[in-house]
């Protein structure tokens, strides 16, 4: 048996007195629902493939087979797996401030639509989403229906030549003017800022950390190893996000 996680006290108390939360999340919040995090090594008939060579325009415009293989099975993945209890610890918390006319913000760079599945609201995809996709040509919409396409590439219906894409924002692209704006705003007004489960390697959600703490912002972290943000946050849990947000959230809202 593994013990559980200390809660830190500052920690507790800072989100029961918070304002605005702004809340950050990457892959290793879905990593306990059995979603593979980007930089976990693939496995089967992927493992030959490295992830960040995949999610890049110029792997797309050079095998739209593949990529687009890829983000179909990351679509069945999704459909075979559940939100865990992370992610309802979040929307807990959600409820828990709006309740209070506090503000919360969560922003997320997973496609994987599970803090939606879970009951969170105001939920900003930085990264996109793997459930919408568009004709890479003449941007026409569409909802992915969760089973496999009949054919790779997946074809436009409107027009003979389109190849269709994930609404996903790979390498070098630019994030949804909506989303960063969005994210703008909650990183100038939050009074506690929490990053749970991302490297912190990827710009510009890596910096938003910093630029929270900056204006003034208690920081903290929930990952199960130290991060480029550990250095800077007032406090860290190291621990499955899973296994820690609920005894947190437990706490803040008893
Ligand atoms: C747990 C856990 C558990 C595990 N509990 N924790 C040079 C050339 C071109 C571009 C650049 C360049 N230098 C910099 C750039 C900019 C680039 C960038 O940052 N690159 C860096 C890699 C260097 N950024 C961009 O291009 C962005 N656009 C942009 O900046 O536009 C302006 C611009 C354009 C051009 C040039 C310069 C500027 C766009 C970034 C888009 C990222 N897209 C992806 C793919 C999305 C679709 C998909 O999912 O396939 O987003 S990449 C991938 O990384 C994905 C993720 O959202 C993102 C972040 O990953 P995340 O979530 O942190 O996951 P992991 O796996 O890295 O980490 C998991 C963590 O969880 C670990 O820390 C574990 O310890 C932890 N963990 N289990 C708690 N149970
Ligand atoms: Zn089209």
């Amino acid at each position: 048996m593994g013990s559980l996680p200390a809660i830190p006290d500052s920690m507790v108390e800072s989100l029961r007195s918070s304002e605005h939360l702004c809340v950050l999340t990457g892959a290793g919040v879905s990593a306990e629902s059995g979603l593979r995090t980007f930089r976990d090594a693939l496995t089967g008939m992927w493992a030959k493939y490295d992830p960040m060579s995949l999610a890049t325009p110029e792997a797309f415009e050079r095998d739209p087979d593949l990529v687009t293989r890829w983000y179909d099975f990351r679509v069945g993945e999704g459909g075979k797996h559940t939100p865990n209890p992370g992610h309802h610890a979040l929307a807990r918390l959600e409820e828990w401030m709006t309740a209070r006319d506090r503000g919360f913000t969560l922003l997320t760079q997973n496609v994987d639509g599970f803090h939606q599945d879970a009951g969170s609201r105001e939920v900003v995809e930085l990264h996109g989403t793997i459930r919408t996709w568009r004709c890479a040509r003449c941007s026409t919409g569409y909802t992915h229906s969760g089973r496999p396409f009949d054919a790779y590439p997946p074809r436009c219906e409107r027009c003979p030549d389109g190849v269709l894409r994930p609404n996903v924002v790979w390498f070098g692209e630019m994030l949804p003017e909506e989303a960063i704006e969005r994210a703008h705003d909650a990183i100038a007004s939050c009074d506690v800022f929490i990053s749970i489960g991302t490297s912190g390697v990827v710009q510009p959600a890596s910096s938003f950390g910093e630029a929270a703490g900056a204006r003034g912002a208690k920081v903290f972290e929930i990952n199960l190893e130290p991060t480029p943000l550990t250095a800077r946050a007032d406090a860290s849990i190291h621990a499955p996000s899973g296994l820690a947000l609920p005894l947190l959230v437990d706490r803040v809202t008893a």
